[in-house]
């Protein structure tokens, strides 16, 4: 084994608080010691009921990845009971609640308790283990113990993000096959109150299989409108307060949540109990260097995978004080995170470029008039962060005296694959790179990956696409009722290799950069959106003859929205009618954060012989450029690039 700072890998985690000196030598033990280095992070990290027996049985040619095998445990059990002994009465949850400067304490004791009412009305209504159960909830602590209440009795949370159609929200139920859903009256997000019960009764009209809707009480407007309705805390107060966590296997499932392909309908990733948790818990606490005691923030929401990881999982497996952050980062001023930041005295923070790229159109004195010396670590995640945002977010919220690390991962990966934060040496801010997410975690072996050939990239300089060498135990299992599907889109292209769908840039010096998606799918504002999902809406009108969607660059956001349609013949509707009526199609369908930036209507499409949409075009035009469209001679019709052109102009 191992190392420097003497003995195992074991010994190595539990006893150094920075993992920087001897990021080398314990990186490449985990790659050429797989087995040997997660098992000693996997007895270390995790309360076992039985131990396992086999650290791993994968295979990545034929998409197969378990770990831990034999072992028993309750993830549950781990983030809770472990730590009442000495840590009850820490606080698990501060909730930053939507009204400014109010905040409310939940200690380890009361998550549990809170945790074992919920597990314990989910079993009075017959929900055990294996059943789906939907969560449609602001981000509140309730939230976090409803996850954990399905962790405790083996129920599979499927955690819909709060800002979901009903549409889209009712498809997820019903693929899913959920047998309940817990939702609240209303959300209330920079003082405006969003109806979520009245979206879920819409939602449930399509999912046959929810038997009951818990309804938790948010703003005081509960209203019971079906005998499925179940209102939650009169129940909880009726329930005990203590349940006995159920025993599963490593492998038994922990959670699914969907993502947004390159194709078809989104995939329920599906992830299991202990290769999540022990990912999750390791790179939380090394990644961000959090250390016993420090208040950990990260503002995402538990509708998306950077919520459950690293607001939920990975900070209550390492007894941390985790915020749940309800409202926006505007709200009531730009100064929202940084007074959050005062108050609740927190150590780490942990948001997306998009907020930033907003928050630095302000006056930086929304940032500079809160004291933010608690700050220890910053954190980016979910899309690119550009060089300016990440200097502004370094020297003014960080006063240049706080590490940035960005972080590159997936629903997919279930925490954090490249970072800086390991191989950086505390002491030397110098070597960060603004925009580079640089080093592979431990135990992440990253491959660049020539597309044509399919096979390795060798070297320095070199750009490739990015996949992963060897499994991970943080790794989804499969796709909810679609294994054909998982190994299809992840372990097909690129035989041995797991494929992320990005881009990677290898500089210099060997580390890693991010240069965005390599398919067809857009990050507006850090959330994934399939271009197939919005084109699939807008065909879906009945003046519409087919669409075609793109990202387009967008100053906050990322990437916006950016769609072509051709309409029907003999349509002669107002155009500006027919756009708004598409727009609001795609709130409906999908939610509003997919709302087209722009909507162009046009006679034809660049399409080659063949009839394939040259798309490189349509995303040049997109992003307002005027020439250098490339070879066009192989077009049907080259005369429409300049018909487009016209059109765009009025776009953007
Ligand atoms: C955690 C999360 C994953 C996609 C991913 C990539 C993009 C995430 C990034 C980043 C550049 C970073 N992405 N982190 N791109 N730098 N630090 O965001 O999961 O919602 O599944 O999105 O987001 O394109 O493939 P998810």
């Amino acid at each position: 084994m191992l190392n420097r700072l003497g003995g195992s890998t074991r010994s190595f985690f539990s006893t150094t608080a920075s993992l920087s000196a001897d990021y080398a030598t314990l990186h490449k033990h985990s790659i050429t010691s797989r087995d040997e280095f997660w098992n000693d992070v996997g007895k270390e990290r995790v309360q076992w009921r039985e131990p396992f027996h086999t650290v791993s049985d994968c295979d990545l040619k034929v998409g197969k990845v378990n770990w831990f095998l034999g072992g028993k445990l309750n993830v549950s059990e781990n983030l809770l009971d472990r730590h009442l002994p000495l840590h009850g009465d820490r606080a698990a949850i501060l909730w930053e609640r939507d009204e400014p400067g109010q905040h409310e304490v939940v200690t380890y004791n009361a998550l549990h308790e809170m945790t074992c009412r919920i597990a314990n009305v989910l079993k009075s209504h017959g929900v055990t283990k294996g059943d789906r159960v939907g969560v449609y909830l602001p981000m509140c602590p309730t939230a976090a113990a409803v996850m954990l209440a399905c962790a405790r009795i083996g129920a599979v949370h499927n955690v819909v993000f709060a800002g979901f159609s009903a549409e889209a929200l009712g498809k997820r139920l019903h693929q899913s096959e959920a047998k309940v859903v817990f939702t609240a009256d209303r959300a209330i997000r920079g003082g405006k109150l969003i109806p979520l019960k009245s979206v879920v009764d819409e939602a449930v009209k399509m999912a046959p299989s929810v038997q009951k809707v818990f309804v938790m009480d948010r703003t005081g407007a509960v209203q019971l409108t079906s005998d499925k309705d179940v209102p939650l805390e009169s129940e909880m107060v009726e329930a005990k307060p203590d349940c006995t966590p159920e025993i599963l296997d490593s492998e038994d499932p922990l959670f699914m949540l969907y993502t947004s392909g390159s194709t078809g309908a989104p995939k329920g990733l599906v992830h299991t109990q202990a290769g999540y948790l022990t990912y999750a818990g390791l790179t939380h606490k090394h990644v961000f260097d959090y250390e016993e005691g420090d208040v950990y923030g990260c503002v995402a929401d538990v509708g998306w995978i950077t919520g459950h990881s690293y607001v939920v999982y990975g900070p209550l497996s390492n007894a941390a004080t985790t915020v749940m952050f309800e409202s926006v980062p505007t709200y009531p001023d730009p100064g929202r995170y940084w007074e959050t930041v005062e108050r609740l005295g927190i150590n780490q923070f942990y948001g997306a470029p998009t907020a930033i790229r907003l928050l630095m159109k302000s006056s930086d004195s929304y940032v500079t008039k809160y004291d933010r010396s608690s700050l220890k670590t910053l954190g980016t995640v979910g899309e690119p962060i550009n060089p300016k945002a990440w200097q502004w977010y370094f020297d003014v919220v960080g006063e240049g005296r706080c590490p940035i690390v960005d972080t590159w991962w997936q629903t997919e990966t279930g925490g954090i694959m490249i970072t800086p934060r390991p191989g950086l040496d505390p002491n030397s801010l110098n070597k960060l790179k603004p925009g580079a997410a640089m080093k592979p975690f431990y135990g992440v072996d990253i491959a660049l990956m020539d597309p044509e050939t399919k096979t390795k990239v060798e070297g320095n300089g070199v750009a490739g696409h990015l996949c992963v060498a060897q499994p991970t135990p943080g790794l989804a299992r499969t796709v909810y009722g679609d294994h054909a599907r998982y190994i299809k889109t992840y372990f097909s292209d690129f035989p041995g290799y797991y494929f992320s769908g990005d881009g990677g840039y290898r500089d210099e010096d060997g580390d890693i950069w991010l240069t965005g998606r390599v398919d067809d799918v857009m990050n507006v504002s850090g959330h994934r959106i399939g271009t197939a999902e919005v084109e699939g809406v807008l065909v879906d009108h009945v003046a519409v003859a087919e669409s075609a969607v793109v990202p387009k660059p967008h100053e906050i956001k990322g990437e916006g929205i950016f769609a072509y349609v051709i309409l029907k013949d003999g349509v002669d509707t107002d155009h500006s009618v027919l756009r708004q009526e598409m727009s609001d199609m795609v709130s409906l369908r999908i939610g509003k954060f997919a709302k087209p930036e722009a909507i162009v209507i046009c006679p034809n499409l660049p399409k080659t012989r063949s009839g394939k949409i040259m798309r490189r075009i349509l995303v040049k035009l997109a992003a307002g450029e005027q020439e250098g469209f490339g070879d066009t001679s192989t077009l049907s019709d080259p005369a429409i690039v300049d018909i487009l052109l016209e059109l765009v102009g009025d776009h953007i």
